[in-house]
């Protein structure tokens, strides 16, 4: 082998190649996600200038069940079949042969072989398939992991997980919560494998809690395998706050509770009010921001995403105005990972916290802008998986390539760990030169 196009990395200690490499050939094929609906999975080969196949890269993309009325579109009508027709008579030919290394540039065609604005042509989930597969192509050609690809030396911070316990909504059956995720967060870990496995102490300790209070639970979980109780909303995060403090004092580090209310799914647009369905109360936009203040002061919450409504930025402004200095307000729906509705949050102070999804905008140049966004206004980005998702576990090195502080996939389940255990392998791979994220 030729080495003169190699280097050696100071952090892995293996040679990094500095060659070009272009897109040889892709493939795409319908696959199941978490929930047993078909998505998409695209292979990318990648190749040296000299022709010789140097990288190969896989990804899938996931998919919602709360979707942002703004997200991009995930699959053109007919569904997967016409993603991976479009994707064979459209694509492929026009990207073989493009830089695999200039990401911005592959994105850039996307967009342009797409034509519109929202991706419905070729699908959304198509094109972060395509994006995150050929930045995977290319990191494995340099002989690097994708977080050191995508974000240098730098790329040594790790995110604290946020991890789903207990949740209802779009997400679980009718009796469960009427809120969508009730979280933990373990804020005082000193690294990622701490966190995370105090999470996974946290969530059977729920499991516990919930059966000593209904002796009728069958173990039943929601699409993100947090358990779905028959419990109202302030039950639920009752038990979650508890196990929080429980776990914390057997682990010895801070763990607090944290909500996604996913309030676009309950909001009713023609009565103007919230309706939680399970409690059998609707709340006005008042009414509405009250009980999120209550929530958050009594039980100390950490994070809250889309308290309100995916149109409602000053509802958002004003729920950041009066506890954005003691909790972190998250826009998911109301954002969408667009950097346009972003800019539009900071412009009337909407949150302290943006979350960060790259299927729904389309490619990762644009999720990176995103992000980009959210950090030089010194707002907390949130990585996050979708609920239905696959073993991909591309996010995990998003995280730490770019630096975010918190990731959003989960606690256990197979489709869930595969982000969490891949974290774990980059918090060992980096040894002593890691840290973990910036909260506040
Ligand atoms: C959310 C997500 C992930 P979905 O609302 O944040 O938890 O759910 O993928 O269904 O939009
Ligand atoms: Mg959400």
């Amino acid at each position: 082998m030729d080495r003169s196009n190699f280097k050696v990395c100071q952090l892995c200690q293996k040679g990094v190649n500095l060659q070009k490499f272009i897109v040889k050939s892709l493939t795409a094929r319908e696959i199941l996600d978490s929930r047993g609906n078909p998505t998409i999975e695209v292979d990318v080969v990648v190749r040296s200038e000299s022709g010789a196949e140097a990288g190969v890269g896989r990804a899938a993309a996931p998919s919602g069940a709360s979707r942002g009325k703004h997200e991009v579109i995930a699959f053109p009508e007919g569904g997967v079949k016409a993603s991976v027709k479009a994707f064979k008579e459209i694509l492929v030919p026009k990207l073989i042969g493009s830089p695999a290394d200039r990401l911005e540039e592959v994105d850039s065609l996307l967009h342009e072989l797409d034509g519109t604005p929202n991706f419905s042509r070729i699908g959304g989930n198509a094109a972060v398939a395509i994006s995150m597969a050929v930045a995977k192509a290319a990191a494995a050609a340099r002989g690097i992991p994708l977080y050191k690809h995508l974000g240098g030396e730098e790329a040594v911070q790790l995110p604290y997980p946020l991890g789903n316990m207990l949740g209802g909504g779009a997400h679980a059956g009718r009796q469960a919560p009427d809120i969508q995720e009730f979280h933990a967060i373990p804020v005082g870990a000193k690294s990622f494998v701490d966190a995370f496995f105090a999470n996974a102490k946290i969530h059977k300790r729920v499991r516990a809690l919930i059966e000593a209070k209904d002796q009728t639970f069958t173990g039943g979980k929601g699409d993100e395998g947090a358990w779905a109780p028959n419990l109202d909303s302030s039950a639920a995060l009752e038990i979650v706050a508890r196990a929080c403090e429980e776990i914390s004092s057997e682990v010895g580090f801070e763990i607090r509770p944290a909500l996604d209310v996913a309030a676009s799914s309950l909001y009713d647009e023609h009565e103007k009010k919230y309706r939680y369905k399970r409690e059998g109360k609707s709340r006005d936009e008042g009414e509405q921001i009250n009980f999120i203040l209550d929530l958050i002061n009594t039980y100390k919450l950490f994070f809250v995403e889309d308290p309100l409504h995916e149109e409602d930025f000053d509802g958002f402004a004003e729920l950041t105005k009066k506890v954005g200095e003691k909790c972190l307000i998250c826009g998911d729906d109301l954002f969408v990972t667009n950097v346009a509705r972003i800019q539009k949050g900071i412009e009337v102070g909407a949150v302290n916290s943006v979350l960060i999804k790259p299927n729904q905008i389309g490619t990762l140049t644009d999720t990176h802008k995103a992000v980009q966004l959210t950090k030089e206004r010194n707002y907390v980005p949130v990585v996050s998986h979708r609920s239905g998702e696959t073993p991909d576990e591309t996010i995990a090195h998003l995280a730490v390539a770019w630096g975010c502080p918190i990731i959003k996939t989960g606690a256990v389940g197979g489709e869930r760990v595969a982000k969490l255990n891949e974290l774990i392998r980059i918090e060992e791979e980096l040894g002593n030169r890691t840290k973990m994220g910036k909260l506040r």
